[in-house]
């Protein structure tokens, strides 16, 4: 009996990290609504298939049970339905996910994240379970809530969720100065932060870096370049040069600029003539406050932001205590203190209240990544 029960809980793992798998491909995609996995395993006692897929649909509807239940088909009744997110339980601008689950004929559902959305927590299992249908949660929970960290964090904290990426030289540098960009890490490690680009809602960079290094902030993987976040730069007096590449492409990509809306008249007027639209910012010592801006992107429905832009900025997000995800790359090579722009963090100075989730090796550099202790 034992035996038979730790093999379903195995499983109900493996087609529950399936599930979250698939969950990945519209990160960044779904607005407002997280992106959440569906895969139907039907049991016609030969073994198991999957006879259903389904991802929440680009911009967040429809939500990822009923295309996976439409795959299907017939084929659902009595199988096993996983879902990343607890099913939903409200009628939204679709009907909710627990009837459709339990209209198709299911006989399991397998969860992982629980919901935080008043409407939906614990509603859509008690649904369920109210139907007859047997419900395990919280397989593979913590795993689902890593890739929802940004749904779930703006559901409570009414934020996106912040995660600061540095690339740190060997003897711990970001850049140097009056220089630009400077190759820190390889290719791989560079393509890497590229695909974490592309899951982003949004990237942030400082007006500093976008004079200094004159920067795209897009995804430039091939087959993923469609995937570049919503671009914002603090600029307190909205000094970004209309000829930068970032407000020569805001057409293609939006460019926001957090700038007070006492800069420049005329500077103002013509960069949103260029398509950059530009956020009224509170200023606090002449910088643009972040959690006020913080608050505003989430409104505009942010739920994941990059940061990626400058030392003044790393360390200004980290005194405010507004950075949940710490994403370092550690390159091989030294830069020099002459001239060396310090990195405001390295592994061995991780804020208390950190842990480690990742760690992996990108050509020569290496990852490693923290979140804040849940
Ligand atoms: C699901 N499956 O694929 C997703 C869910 O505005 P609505 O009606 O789309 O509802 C948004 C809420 O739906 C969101 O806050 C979250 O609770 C849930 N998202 N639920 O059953 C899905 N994306
Ligand atoms: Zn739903």
């Amino acid at each position: 009996m034992a035996a038979a029960s730790s093999s379903s809980d195995e499983t109900d793992r493996r087609f529950m990290a399936a599930t979250i798998r698939l969950s990945r491909h519209h990160l960044g995609l779904t607005a407002t609504n997280p992106s959440v996995g569906t895969l139907i395993v039907h049991d016609d006692g030969s073994g198991t298939r999957i006879v259903g897929r389904g991802v929440t649909a680009i911009g967040g509807r429809p939500h990822a049970e009923p295309q996976a239940l439409a795959e299907a088909g017939e084929l659902a009744r009595g199988a096993t339905a996983y879902v990343t997110l607890e099913p939903c339980a409200h009628h939204g601008r679709t009907p909710p996910c627990a009837e459709a689950l339990i209209t198709s004929g299911v006989a399991r559902v397998v969860g992982a994240a629980s919901d935080p959305d008043p409407r939906v927590s614990g509603r859509g299992y008690a649904m369920l379970r109210e139907a007859g249908i047997e419900v395990v949660e919280k397989v593979l929970a913590d795993e689902a809530a890593d890739l929802m960290a940004g749904y779930l964090n703006r559901s409570v904290s009414k934020r996106p969720e912040v995660t600061l990426k540095l690339a740190v030289s060997a003897d711990g540098m970001i850049g140097v100065k009056g220089k630009g960009q400077v190759a820190i890490t390889g290719p791989e490690a560079r393509a890497q932060v590229h695909a974490m680009r592309a899951e982003a809602d949004a990237i942030l960079a400082g007006i500093g870096t976008a004079l200094a290094d004159d920067p795209e902030l897009t995804c430039r993987l091939p087959g993923l370049q469609g995937r570049s976040p919503v671009r914002i730069v603090l600029d307190a007096n909205a000094r970004l040069p209309v000829n930068s590449k970032l407000a020569r492409s805001a057409r293609e990509v939006p460019v926001l600029l957090a700038a007070s809306i006492d800069a420049d008249p005329a500077r103002r007027t013509s960069l949103s003539e260029c398509g950059v639209e530009l956020i009224g910012a509170d200023l606090v010592d002449g910088r643009v406050a972040l959690p006020e801006l913080l608050d505003d992107l989430a409104g505009r429905g942010i739920s994941t932001l990059m940061v990626e832009g400058g030392a003044a900025v790393a360390g200004q997000f980290l005194k405010d205590g507004l950075v949940d995800r710490i994403a370092l790359y550690s390159g091989t090579a030294a830069i020099g203190a002459a001239g060396g722009v310090p990195s405001p963090l390295s592994r061995d100075t991780i804020p208390a209240g950190f842990r480690i989730v990742r760690e992996a090796r990108f050509g020569e550099d290496r990852y490693a990544e923290w979140t804040r202790k849940g």
